[in-house]
């Protein structure tokens, strides 16, 4: 019998942690507060939406867990990568992350980069190191992937923009195309490569990538939601910072109730997306409700 959708999570949370654990470099290992700042920065925080989405899809492709291990890994050493520079003063100059005082607060700003640099390195060497599936040619596309979705095509482009737009009225057009780059192409890519662990079919995936580019749309447009209408605490880390940082958001743009609309329309897409799955997709379906419901 299958457990419910919070055992199944927490299970998983709690198991990657041991994951990460393991994989990133130990502390009393020199450089030492380099590594206990990676350390600080990826450890014990933190929902684990993408590495969650990954075991998801790979459970639905028939995907060996430890292969799914390493290829979620590495999406959330990218993920917590970007956090930390996300917050260093030279962009949004952030003091709170995951409830803790954010990397270049608690270290400084050359750690906090240097950080970001090896964290990011950390996760294509894992991809590297490890067998993720039985196709060689199948596993560099996999690289690829993960490489485009966080570069200047991808996330890093999409940061890029949003840094440009401060302070610009954007149309809703150009909002999606920044926040698909920023926010969406890290979700699809976690969808994609824990399926391709597995077995996916070609026309599994381009359901699948379907379903990952609407709740990676959805995940920012709630994350536009929650941050207007959340508090610090809840949120663990600083609540009203696109309105005091002038930038345009879903809810600056449509409007409070017109942005969950959009929401709630991105997430009947993602589930639409996986109607022929069946069962198999269980998991992915009960994470896009998590993300769209979510309140942190
Ligand atoms: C610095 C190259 C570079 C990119 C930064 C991801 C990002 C791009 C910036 C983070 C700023 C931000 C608040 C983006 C909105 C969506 C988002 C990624 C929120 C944080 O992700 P969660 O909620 O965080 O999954 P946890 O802490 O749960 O992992």
């Amino acid at each position: 019998m299958r457990t419910d959708f919070p055992s199944w999570m927490t299970a998983h949370q709690s198991r990657f942690e041991d994951v990460l654990q393991s994989l990133l470099p130990q502390a009393v290992i020199a450089p030492e507060r380099l590594h206990q700042a990676m350390r600080y920065s990826v450890l014990d925080g933190g929902k684990r939406v993408r590495p969650l989405l990954a075991f998801a899809a790979g459970e639905l492709a028939g995907a060996d867990v430890l292969r799914v291990n390493i290829a979620a890994a590495a999406v959330e050493l990218i993920h917590a990568y970007s956090l930390v520079h996300d917050d260093m003063p030279c962009m949004d100059d952030d003091v709170l992350r995951r409830g803790k005082p954010t990397c270049h607060v608690q270290y400084d700003e050359a750690t906090a980069l240097l950080v970001g640099d090896s964290l990011q390195s950390l996760a294509f060497q894992l991809l590297a190191e490890h067998e993720l599936c039985d196709d060689p040619a199948r596993q560099l596309s996999m690289i690829r992937l993960l490489a485009e979705a966080s570069g200047s095509r991808g996330m890093a482009g999409g940061q890029a923009i949003d840094l440009e737009s401060v302070g610009k009225q954007l149309a809703l057009p150009e909002l999606e195309f920044m926040h698909i780059h920023k926010t969406g192409a890290l979700i699809r890519a976690s969808v994609l490569l824990g399926a391709q662990c597995g077995n996916a079919s070609p026309d599994q995936l381009e359901r699948l990538d379907h379903f990952g580019k609407c709740v990676g749309l959805a995940f920012q447009v709630v994350d536009d939601v929650l941050d207007a209408s959340e508090d610090t605490a809840t949120l663990g880390k600083t609540a009203g910072k696109d309105a005091e940082s002038n930038k345009p958001t879903y809810v600056t743009l449509l409007g409070m109730q017109e942005a969950r609309k959009m929401a709630e329309s991105l997430h009947l897409g993602a589930l639409e997306a996986l109607s022929e799955f069946g069962e198999s997709a269980l998991r992915l379906r009960e994470l896009a409700d998590f993300i769209v419901l979510r309140k942190f």
